[in-house]
């Protein structure tokens, strides 16, 4: 019942289960795992799929023989174990090109050049076979406020989408964009920080049915939002396109870590969110090993990432089955037919009928909804008591 199949579209990025255990106070704790080796692996644990940024595959200094043989052996890799390439991204970040942002550069030579790179490996990503395409700005943003006025950098990004969007149809690629926001890290301050921010964002391009989101638990948690409740404004938007799944403590560094480890009942909530909105797309976990493991501690990672999501799954079937739950949950939407009526479909009458109303108020403040109730027995499904 918990074992990952293809069909639970579980995806990791070559970068994530490849995470070197690299930090900014320290060298890496692990060796590199080839790309090959990857797939080989997250096949046999039964994942959907694998992504990639250009450079996790294809060396930054590799010529174009050297690309096509490591492409060529890439391919041969994922139809051997049967994965698919899901999602494809640009790394706009490693770079020291890239120090004071790409697309949002106040260099107009770093700006053609993230162009250049992203057309490249959009290239490869459609080569590969891939649905997604993913942007994550990770350099678009500042220190300082001195140097780049905020509003040239947003011009600047939705110039570069604009550009990448005809590009996309130009060439007949497909890709769905999906934008990534981030609120710190690597930048003091990211552009655009949250879902909210984005979604405001992708209504001023010039194809906005081309775009839609990929929010990330750590990312809004960092923030110290609720990541369920920006989901369902991204899902109300028609715009989850792809999700990034992993955990992370309020006010800490970006920690990545394994989905589920950390905020149980919010991982829980966004489970039950993902599957009873009829979400289809890849269940992606963008995270990584904790920098202490070895490489078996890499593989426990990705199974639990998995696991996590499965068992939480079922404890939001359990949850939907529950009869005291849902009586519960019943009672807590009051219904009144004949004042439902009346609030919505306006006319004249009925807003001159609603405001000659009499309401109970003293009922109404004496009400309690019984929240209290509710959110226990949350915890004792969650806890394995019920
Ligand atoms: C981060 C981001 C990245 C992106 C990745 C793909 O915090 O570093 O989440 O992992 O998701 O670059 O775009
Ligand atoms: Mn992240
Ligand atoms: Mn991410």
């Amino acid at each position: 019942m918990y074992t990952p199949k293809p069909e639970h579209k579980f995806t990791f990025g070559l970068w994530t289960v490849g995470n070197p255990g690299r930090d900014p106070f320290g060298e890496p704790t692990r060796t590199k795992l080839s790309p090959t080796y990857i797939v080989q692996k997250l096949a046999e644990l039964g994942a959907y799929g694998v992504n990639l940024h250009d450079n996790d595959l294809v060396p930054s200094d590799a010529g174009a023989s050297e690309r096509d043989r490591i492409v060529k052996e890439f391919k041969q890799a994922l139809s051997d174990y049967g994965l698919k390439l899901v999602m494809a991204t640009t790394n706009l970040f490693g770079d020291p090109v890239f120090k004071d942002g790409a697309f949002t550069s106040a260099d107009a030579r770093v700006r053609a050049y993230a162009l250049h790179k992203t057309m490249h490996a959009m290239d490869l990503g459609a080569e590969l076979g891939a649905e997604f395409y993913v942007f994550w700005g990770g350099r678009e943003g500042a220190e300082v406020d001195a140097g780049m006025n905020t509003l040239d950098g947003l011009a600047r990004l939705r110039e570069a989408l604009n550009f990448l969007c005809e590009y996309n149809r130009d060439q007949g690629y497909n890709f769905k964009f999906a934008l990534e926001p981030k609120p710190n890290e690597p930048r003091g301050d990211i552009y655009l920080p949250v879902v909210g921010a984005m979604l405001g964002f992708i209504a001023t391009l010039d194809h906005p049915e081309m775009v839609g989101l990929n929010p990330e638990f750590a990312h809004e948690t960092m923030a110290g939002l609720n990541f369920v409740h920006a989901v369902a404004q991204a899902i109300d938007a028609g715009k989850l396109f792809h999700i990034d799944l992993n955990d992370q403590k309020i006010g800490r560094f970006d920690q990545d870590l394994r989905f589920g480890a950390e905020n149980l009942k919010s991982a829980f909530f966004l489970v039950k969110l993902l599957e009873d909105s009829g979400y289809a797309g890849p269940r992606h976990f963008d995270a990584h090993a904790l920098r202490t493991e070895d490489e078996a501690g890499v593989w426990e990672f990705a199974k639990g990432c998995m696991r996590t999501y499965l068992i939480l799954k079922e404890k939001a079937a359990r949850f939907n089955a529950d009869p005291e739950i849902q009586a519960l949950l019943a009672a807590y939407k009051v219904r009144d037919i004949a004042l439902e009526t009346l609030s919505k479909g306006y006319t004249r009458d009925k807003a001159a009928a609603l405001k000659a109303h009499l309401f109970d108020l003293p009922a109404l403040r004496r009400r309690g909804p019984g929240l209290e109730r509710l959110d226990q027995l949350t915890v004792e499904l969650l806890l394995g008591v019920r």
